[in-house]
């Protein structure tokens, strides 16, 4: 048994740094698609969460920025970042836990020295040494059917890298039908604007093949702060008839990932989308009429924090995960890490890391393990002060659920 706080300290920290992390939402793919696999230093400064920040400092055009080659994007962003300001955000802070991890030096500012370090380099030596760096067991890629270069890679060979799990993507469907009609149509389904019973079966015979294919973990869509149900839409429609059907027939969670404004600022491009407030209610409805669905939460906006834990304890159908996006920052991991285990103990999955570049595996999970490990430490020096009994296998236990085995129990209850 632990016997002070100071030994608890150490055993925290020392599990959550060993343990093997499953990361359930990323964007990163493996080396089967080519040159969907985006890494090395001049992807890590075109992150569009550093566009994004690059424009708070520069004048330029944006048309003017977006048209320049990777290379020279890369450096402006480089120039304007981290040599002419102090790169102290949270994304810039990133880059630099990267580089300092991966054994360079930190303190030389000239970027071909990076350059170099990733020119000799394998990709398949590389991918190794990212998930032995960032200890990350294995992730959950984003998998759209409707992306044409994604797709045929899917159609051929598929992915062979174990380490790389899939989540079936979905949005076309829910947030502009016509266009995911056409390209349904392509792809041999018998599909109209009118969603008659021949359309609904074919939408669900689609859903059914991409899954099988890919052999999907999840169902997942990223959604407005207004999106409500039920109503009388396309989108209802197709949730209620097709998706809700399709994953409680696969035994297959849905997960909703709520409040992202879409191009508020469209000449940002990807960078350029925003957040709002959700409204939870449209949640709970999923979860009370749909009892045999299995649902995953992640809001975007720090206002649904609150509530949705409250969802979460009324429905054993609903998971929360992750800090999402704008929420990945510290201030808010440790508040909402904190509430969480308040609200639901260690019943949901405290981080993903939405890893666009796969050397961001790195700094995501290097940032979230030390909030998270401060916090669990705080919430198990509670309980001790009480006199409760605790082991270095039960806090063994307690963090590979929070890490990785919750998920696999949700997906298999
Ligand atoms: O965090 C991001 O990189 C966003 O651009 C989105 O991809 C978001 O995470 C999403 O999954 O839609
Ligand atoms: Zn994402």
């Amino acid at each position: 048994m632990i016997r002070n706080h100071e030994e608890l300290k150490k055993v925290v920290e020392r599990e959550v740094n060993n343990v093997k992390i499953t990361d359930i939402h990323t964007h990163i793919y493996s080396k089967d698609f080519n040159k969907l696999l985006l890494w090395g230093i001049d992807e890590l400064l075109t992150y569009h969460y550093l566009i994004a920040e690059f424009f708070r400092y520069s004048n330029m055009d944006y048309d003017k920025f977006f048209k320049m080659s990777k290379k020279e994007q890369a450096e402006l962003v480089w120039k304007t970042l981290f040599i002419e300001n102090t790169p102290i955000s949270e994304a810039q802070r990133g880059v630099l836990t990267i580089l300092n991890k991966l054994g360079l030096d930190t303190a030389n500012k000239d970027l071909e020295y990076y350059r170099n370090y990733f020119k000799n380099i394998s990709l398949e030596e590389y991918i190794d040494k990212v998930f032995e760096v960032s200890n990350v067991k294995c992730v959950v890629m984003t998998n759209d059917p409707f992306d044409d270069d994604e797709r045929p890679v899917w159609e051929k060979d598929g992915n062979k890298d174990e380490r790389f799990k899939a989540a079936l993507r979905i949005d076309a469907l829910l947030m502009n039908y016509p266009k995911a009609m056409e390209k349904m149509i392509k792809m041999g389904y018998d599909v109209s604007l009118n969603l008659n019973e021949k359309t609904i079966c074919e939408i669900k015979r689609f859903l059914d093949d991409w899954a099988e294919r890919m052999g999907a973990l999840y169902m997942a869509a990223s959604l407005p702060p207004s999106f409500n149900v039920p109503e009388d839409s396309a989108r209802w429609t197709i949730l209620d008839r097709c998706i809700l059907k399709v994953c409680k027939e696969r035994n297959m969670p849905f997960a909703l990932m709520i409040g992202v404004n879409k191009n508020v600022n469209y000449e940002l491009g990807l960078a350029g989308d925003s957040v709002g407030r959700a409204n939870n209610s449209a949640l709970e409805y999923l979860c009370r009429n749909y009892p045999e669905n299995k649902f995953m939460i992640t809001y975007l906006s720090r206002e649904n924090q609150h509530e949705v834990l409250v969802t979460a304890r009324k429905f054993k159908n609903l998971f929360v995960f992750g800090c999402w996006w704008f929420l990945n920052n510290p201030v808010l991991i440790e508040e909402m890490t904190r509430m969480r285990f308040e609200l639901l103990g260690l019943s949901f999955m405290p981080q993903h890391s939405d890893a666009r570049v796969l050397d961001q595996l790195i700094y995501k999970w290097e940032h979230s393990r030390k909030i998270i490990s401060k916090v669990l430490f705080d919430k198990y020096s509670d309980i001790f002060d009480t006199g409760f009994a605790i082991s270095e296998e039960d806090v063994r236990r307690d963090v590979e659920n929070i890490f990785g085995n919750n998920f696999f129990k949700f997906l298999n209850a």
